[in-house]
């Protein structure tokens, strides 16, 4: 009998918690939506075409994609019939948006409710208690994605995808409850003045809507992660006024990167019944931090090198609308990589970032979208305000934040060019910025992210804040690889004159990587996998050397879709560590490698399976290439097709193996060893062995693709994962260009192989970007037979006319050839040839200018009889 009172006595605690969380739930689902202006949006007429769509939802999905420049920037409207269950009496009902970009327009039966909200990126909620109804209502949303002079990004290199790219939900209270329609939709804000290993001060600032007449407390009940209740306080409430509540523990348990202990805050209003009229919940985490322009970031004595990326909400095919399932993978493979810092750039992303960043140790900065321009008006610069304070009291609980970041690159558009009132607005814009961050969270640094030289800034009277972060893209848009090191040190001497105290993070490094090219000789600006290894490996070495770099972020986790960007993926930034749908490319691999504290070993290239290359002797039956491994053992054995090719050391987590790859598949192993423990890793390669004379009988000639003008391999990802080899100079017996050159991008900082044209017609734009300007001849020393002889061109950034004629074996098979007149600049044209050899000679092409120059940028030969 006893025991089963104490079980209905507990059930009935139980229950009574249950029911007093408020009530939350997603709207995701079935909602109308079309794309457009309406006119008339509340007219019964039905003569739209509404859609079904399922938010997270952009209407900006495909078109940043397509060949056609811009996207739909305007208009598009949801709207949903629901009614609204009945929860508590006289219930208080909310919608809350975790974001949609980038004006807002609510109503319900067909009224407006609230202000529209401004900024894209930011979560608001709208109180609709008095416009809805029993039974159905009419959910209607209004978002607009057009360009707007008052609210920034003005200008970014990234893509402002419109919709109501995050969660809806519907938020039900009693009509006692903690604020909700708010600035930021947060009201329980929990600082830690004091933290040491012996004492946490904990201070708790409660906002509530409750009426002038009777007792209201709010009761805080602080519960360790066990569920253990450690402390509860409760404070009386006075109509209109916000509640200050105050405790402290001893010997907290930290929180830190490696251990991120987290408690948990339960917030209660209850009446002195203890009656519970509302409740929320926040993670709280106890550490101290701080920032040394010398020494170092510092978190709870402790000194921590930040390392880590900068991330952008965005996924291949999604736009911005991605799930939270997405979020969190994101974040499991940052923490797998082994990093410590995240820059959310450049704007609030999803709450479920923030979520992980706590659970997983991460050190976070938040910025808002200040990017490249002001918005520069007395309204746009309020609507900056605005979103900076929305997006620091709504996150302003999260132990993983550091700093608030009011801008990234803001003089971009050079504030001198844009006329006085512009540059007045520009800095009164920084200024005030900085100030709010301050007035709002004395707790956190105040953050800007500038990429012009020190002196651009001071000039500008910019720089407010009390860390500073700079972009540099040395070894990518400027400066070779060797410079690296010598350049950072530098410009940090550079700051530090300026502000001898202002810490400084490395915000923005990285250089772009299509995971379709493939080389064994990297050059700056190729887009190949190799040179992005080695531009990561050259500045962590500079990064880890050098105390003064307190952070680092690598520009960045993932690729991310920019429309207006044309490099060798258009429409892709391809600057990740994994590519736009999360495929490791080499350098997270080296990443892990640098930073994992548990054994590691993997070998760099072990994406890409398809390779080719030319056997090392006449009619021998291997071809060698160089095999990267990364780890962090001391050294590491390699086999190749079960054979063991040694053992070698590690030189700052990497070592090259000379591996002898044979036709057909291949297997590589690789053993190591740390702490004890061994640890292994494996590729299968499948390999094509080109014969080193092209008459060869033991390997007789079958097939071959070069990809002309260039050092890289591309594997096509659409074609059976078809492999176009690099070019190179005709050698006897076996193939080649023979005159003409590269062509290159020359510009003051640049002299790149190929260029950053969009190409039309093909997806494999890398294969038309590089070419061989004024070619001569292109011979293939085959036996005798018959040949499909494929030809790739285009005309890019060319200047006048070019004709020319192309012949096969002295016989003419293309004549008086205008590319740029007879297909239009830029498109990639392929044509193919059948084409007889009937004697020992080969195939020579010829190439012919009539007029300017001749050109190819690739050539396939296929022996079909
Ligand atoms: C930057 C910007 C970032 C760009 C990046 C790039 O400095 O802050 O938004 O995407 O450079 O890839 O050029
Ligand atoms: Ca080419």
């Amino acid at each position: 009998m006893k025991r089963i009172i104490i079980l209905i006595l507990l059930s009935l605690v139980f229950n009574l918690t249950a029911q007093n969380i408020r009530h939350i739930e997603t709207i995701n689902d079935a909602w109308d939506f079309y794309k457009g202006k309406i006119e008339n949006p509340f007219s019964k007429t039905k003569s739209l075409d509404w859609e079904k769509v399922t938010i997270p939802h952009s209407w900006n999905t495909q078109d940043i994609l397509d060949d056609e420049d811009g996207y739909y920037r305007g208009e598009g409207w949801y709207k949903k019939t629901m009614t609204i269950p009945q929860i508590y009496e006289n219930q208080q009902v909310f919608l809350l948006f975790e974001a949609a970009n980038q004006v807002t327009s609510l109503f319900v039966n067909g009224k407006a409710v609230g202000q529209d909200h401004i900024g894209g990126y930011t979560t608001f909620a709208r109180d609709i208690t008095t416009a809805i109804k029993k039974g159905e209502n009419e959910i209607t949303v209004k978002v607009d994605n057009a360009h707007n002079d008052e609210i920034v990004p003005q200008s970014a290199d990234f893509s402002f995808y419109g919709g109501i790219y995050r969660d809806i939900h519907l938020v039900i209270t009693k009509p006692v409850h903690f604020e909700v329609a708010n600035l930021g939709a947060n009201a329980v804000f929990i600082s830690t003045p004091e933290v040491s290993e012996a004492l946490v001060k904990v201070d708790v600032k409660a906002k509530l809507v409750r009426p002038k007449k009777g007792t209201f407390l709010v009761k805080h009940s602080l519960f360790d992660a066990n569920y253990n209740l450690v402390k509860t306080v409760k404070t009386k409430s006075k109509f209109g006024k916000e509640v200050i509540s105050d405790f402290s523990i001893e010997n907290p348990n930290l929180w830190s990167p490696e251990n991120p202990y987290l408690y948990k805050l339960i917030t209660e209003i209850v009446d002195q019944k203890e009656v519970v009229y509302d409740r929320i919940e926040n993670p709280v985490g106890f550490r101290w931090f701080n920032f040394d322009a010398k020494k170092g970031f510092f978190i709870n004595g402790k000194q921590t090198k930040l390392i880590g990326t900068c991330r952008h909400q965005d996924f291949y095919g999604k736009a911005n609308a991605v799930s939270d399932e997405v979020h969190r993978n994101d974040m499991k493979l940052l923490k797998e990589m082994g990093s410590n810092f995240l820059r959310i750039a450049h704007y609030p992303q999803d709450p479920a970032i923030l979520e992980m960043c706590n659970k997983m140790g991460f050190i976070a900065t938040v910025e808002i979208p200040f990017v490249d321009k002001a918005a520069a008006n007395e309204a746009g610069k309020q609507n900056s305000v605005n979103m900076l304070k929305e997006a620091i009291r709504y996150n302003y609980n999260h132990p993983s934040i550091v700093a608030w970041n009011l801008g990234n690159e803001t003089t971009m558009k050079a504030p001198d060019k844009l006329g006085e009132e512009y540059t007045k607005h520009f800095i009164e814009t920084h200024k005030v910025l900085a100030e709010t961050i301050k007035e709002e969270d004395k707790t956190r640094y105040s953050y800007t992210v500038f990429f012009r030289e020190p002196a651009y800034q001071d000039k500008l009277g910019i720089r407010f804040t009390e860390i500073v972060g700079y972009n540099k893209y040395y070894g990518w848009y400027r400066d070779e690889l060797e410079q690296i090191d010598e350049n950072l040190r530098d410009l940090i001497k550079r700051t530090l004159i300026l502000d001898p105290d202002k810490p400084f993070i490395l915000s923005e490094y990285g250089g772009g990587a299509d995971p379709r090219l493939r080389t064994y000789n990297p050059t700056r600006f190729d887009f190949s996998v190799e040179y992005q290894f080695l531009l990561h490996k050259s500045y962590m070495k500079a990064i880890l050397e050098i105390p003064e770099i307190v952070g680092a972020n690598v520009w960045n986790y993932a690729d991310f879709q920019v429309e207006h960007r044309k490099d060798a993926v258009p429409h892709i930034n391809n600057k990740g560590l994994v590519s736009a749908d999360r495929k490791k490319k080499d350098a997270y691999y080296l990443y892990q490698a640098l930073l994992k504290k548990t054994p590691f070993v993997a070998i760099a290239s072990k994406g890409w399976r398809k390779r080719a290359g030319i056997a090392d002797e006449i009619d021998g039956q291997v071809a060698t290439q160089p095999i990267t491994v990364v780890g962090n053992g001391n050294d590491v054995e390699l086999l190749i097709n079960g054979k063991s090719l040694g053992k070698q050391k590690f030189d700052f987590s990497t070592v090259t193996f000379k591996v002898p790859f044979k036709q057909g598949q291949n297997l590589i192993e690789v053993i190591s060893e740390r702490n004890g423990k061994t640890i292994k890793d494996f590729a299968t390669i499948d390999f094509t062995l080109q014969a080193k004379n092209l008459k060869s009988k033991s390997n007789p000639f079958k097939e071959i693709a070069i990809n002309v003008g260039s050092y890289c391999y591309f594997i096509e990802q659409h074609n059976l994962d078809y492999l176009w080899m690099p070019d190179q100079a005709y050698k006897k017996g076996s193939f080649g260009y023979v005159g003409g050159e590269f062509l290159r991008t020359k510009t003051r900082r640049r002299n790149n192989i190929g260029t950053d044209v969009s190409i039309k017609g093909t997806e494999n734009d890398p294969i038309y970007q590089t070419q061989m300007i004024g070619i001569n001849q292109y011979k293939f020393d085959v036996p005798k037979g018959t040949y499909e002889l494929s030809l790739s061109m285009a005309e890019l950034k060319s200047r006048g006319e070019n004709i020319m004629d192309i012949l096969v074996n002295d016989k003419k098979v293309w004549e008086n050839l205008n590319l740029k007149k007879k297909y239009g600049k830029d498109r990639g044209v392929s044509k193919r040839f059948l084409i007889s050899v009937d004697d020992e000679n080969g195939i020579t092409v010829d190439f012919k200018p009539v007029k300017g120059k001749t050109r190819l940028s690739g050539i396939k030969l296929r022996k079909v009889n």
